[in-house]
């Protein structure tokens, strides 16, 4: 839960819980989804540093089109984007990771006057932000480390702001249960009144071209999944062999995502956190969803959300959408 407290110039960043959210939640999440059927873990405990650096690596794949596609769609459509948000904007990026897409339209903007950078992953967070201010100097950057799929209340807007305005690429949207994808862009709309969200949505497409984009020949989305359970054997006291493991993805049609799992390659047993857990042969944890939507599904979803969706931006492949979401005062 965000609060409204300010920090002061020089914090690394603000922490609202007291430490790394994803730390505190690690332990009890990962024994609630080792005692489910099916198990199922919250793809947000792929992001420490090693699984951060990963997922740069992933944007760089030439099977992962989303970022690349994206990149493209920001940088073509920037002055029209600008255009809308008006002169000393402020944005709030939800997830910001690398911050690469945010300086595409900080380099388009009129006089942006502040960037505020949620993320789950702090230390990470921190040093990109502290880079962006470098870069950035009369721009304001309040990096908050924070799980933004929770409840939030932003930061106190500046008086000399212009409209505040959401910024959620990535397609990040994907890895929400839809009645979860409901309630986010349901609280963006109301944090956001009187300005807009630009949202970043995959599209639905030929399984082949999707299941290539998670099944990479180097290896780098495994590599991003079974380092899941490196970190939960260096952060949760567990023992997991990670190479009695394998990393499996595909597209579920009927439910329109691609699913992430980790198969337990053999019949085995992990202790985690002082408890015993048994893996049947081709057992799975399942710890992705990446729901793919169409155009006119996700306007559907953000009128529902109380959004009056603008412009969409669809590159000539029609992989990736970008999407102008009025949220009305
Ligand atoms: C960051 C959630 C958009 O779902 O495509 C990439 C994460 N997982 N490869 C996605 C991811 C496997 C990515 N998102």
């Amino acid at each position: 839960m965000l609060t409204n407290r300010q920090p002061r110039r020089g914090d690394d960043y603000l922490n609202v819980a007291g430490e790394e959210p994803a730390l505190r939640d690690f332990s009890s999440d990962m024994l609630a989804a080792l005692q489910m059927r099916p198990r199922c873990l919250s793809p947000k405990y792929f992001y420490d540093e090693t699984g951060s650096a990963l997922f740069d690596r992933i944007c760089d794949l030439p099977e992962y089109y989303p970022t690349r596609t994206e990149l493209t769609l920001l940088a073509a459509h920037a002055t029209e984007i600008a255009v809308r948000m008006g002169p000393r904007a402020e944005i709030v990026e939800f997830g910001a990771g690398s911050l690469r897409k945010i300086r595409l339209l900080l380099d388009a903007m009129d006089q942006p006057s502040r960037y505020v950078p949620i993320d789950i992953s702090g230390a990470y967070l921190s040093a990109n932000a502290a880079q962006l201010q470098h870069d950035y100097p009369s721009l304001s950057v309040l990096p908050i480390m924070a799980d933004y799929t929770g409840a939030f209340h932003l930061p106190v807007k500046e008086p000399s702001c212009g409209r505040r305005i959401g910024f959620f690429p990535g397609s990040t949207i994907g890895n929400l249960l839809p009645a979860d994808a409901l309630k986010f862009l349901r609280q963006a709309a109301q944090s956001l009144r009187g300005g807009a969200l630009l949202l970043g949505v995959d599209l639905i497409k030929n399984p082949s071209v999707l299941h290539a984009a998670y099944n990479d020949s180097q290896g780098i989305t495994a590599a991003f999944n079974l380092n899941l359970l490196t970190r939960a054997n260096r952060e949760l006291d567990a023992n997991f062999d990670v190479s009695r493991f394998a990393h499996s993805a595909f597209y579920n049609a009927p439910m329109q995502r691609v699913e992430m799992h980790l198969i337990s390659r053999a019949a085995q047993h992990v202790r985690v956190c002082g408890e015993r857990f048994d893996f049947a042969e081709g057992e799975t944890l399942h710890t992705e969803n990446s729901y793919k939507f169409t155009v006119e599904g996700l306007r559907a979803l953000a009128s529902q959300a109380g959004f009056h969706p603008g412009q969409v931006w669809v590159d000539p492949q029609k992989l990736f959408s970008l999407h102008w979401l009025p949220a009305p005062l």
